[in-house]
């Protein structure tokens, strides 16, 4: 298999597809530009703890596993290589975000947290349920329902709820980092009904390799890993007054839910689809969220 396919061979890349250093300084670029930098304030004392503390592992693990003047410069050579093909979103993304969302979730009760990782693009169209996300008129896949409603952790139904939704097409691609793709394909903000009732019509979308021809590439196959995410879709689920959850859903089935490359993979994240019961074509499911209030703890 070669990093021009999907695993199951359903669909070819075209030549014109972008490549890891676009998408990659996209992911940059877009996080660079967001108010996150805007915001950023840590403490002294908090620098010097965790800078002194990364220093001291990575100096440690070079004692314990004895590492080489060409193993310290394929290292060099590499982190420069991250920086210029624009991936450090991506490693960071891949290969930490996982630990980070368990460490600032623990406290909250309700809907279960995984990774935003880094393709999430803010300001997405706002639908009202039943919502239909922006798709290609022949747009390839299976047509999937996904339905669910909003509650308060006493099983009230919240007023003013929304879904963020964005995912890959049947292809893998997202829309914004693959080029000829429609701007707003597979991304929307679903507002909820009165009662907390939603209803997104999508495609299901296809595993997803994370990009093979850059740094974080070149270190999954020097390593000998391979770069496979499950099939999945990223969630941001919000109500005015309750504390935002970003997550991502899972299809049972999928060979990379046990080995997922960025270890967000949860069992209380697994959909399970059904044939549609109205004669609609595809799959429905249903998956429901109980939000916490603002400062809210369990
Ligand atoms: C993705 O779609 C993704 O979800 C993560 C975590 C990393 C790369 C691409
Ligand atoms: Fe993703």
């Amino acid at each position: 298999m070669t990093n021009t396919q999907t695993e199951t061979g359903a669909a070819t890349r075209k030549e014109n597809e972008g490549t890891a250093v676009e998408a990659g300084s996209k992911a940059t670029e877009r996080f660079t530009a967001s108010g996150k930098l805007a915001k950023l304030d840590v403490p002294k004392e908090r620098v010097s703890l965790l800078a002194g503390a990364a220093i001291k592992a990575i100096n440690d693990i070079a004692v314990e596993h004895e590492v080489t003047y060409e193993e310290y410069n394929a290292l060099k050579a590499w982190l420069i290589k991250v920086g210029a093909d624009g991936e450090w979103p991506l490693f960071l993304d891949v290969w930490l975000e996982h630990t980070i969302v368990d460490v600032n979730s623990k406290e909250r009760p309700g809907a279960v947290s995984a990774i935003e990782g880094p393709f999430y693009v803010p300001g997405a169209p706002v639908l009202e349920t039943p919502a239909t996300l922006q798709m290609r008129s022949d747009e390839p896949g299976t047509p999937l329902l996904f339905k669910g409603r909003f509650t308060d952790t006493e099983g009230n139904p919240l007023q003013g709820a929304q879904v963020e939704i964005w995912h890959a097409d049947a292809d893998g691609f997202y829309s914004q980092y693959a080029p000829e793709l429609p701007e707003w394909l597979f991304r929307g903000t679903v507002t909820a009904d009165e009662n907390g009732y939603f209803e997104i019509n999508t495609m299901r979308p296809a595993p997803y390799q994370i990009p093979t021809d850059g740094a974080c590439g070149q270190l999954i196959s020097a390593a000998g890993w391979h770069a496979w995410r499950p099939a999945h879709i990223h969630i941001k689920v919000s109500a005015p007054g309750y504390q935002l959850v970003t997550q991502q859903l899972y299809f049972p089935g999928d060979p990379h839910n046990e080995d997922d490359i960025a270890s967000a993979v949860k069992p209380e994240l697994m959909l399970d689809p059904k044939p549609r019961t109205d004669g609609g074509a595809g799959e429905e499911v249903v998956y429901d969220y109980v939000l916490a209030k603002e400062g809210q703890t369990k």
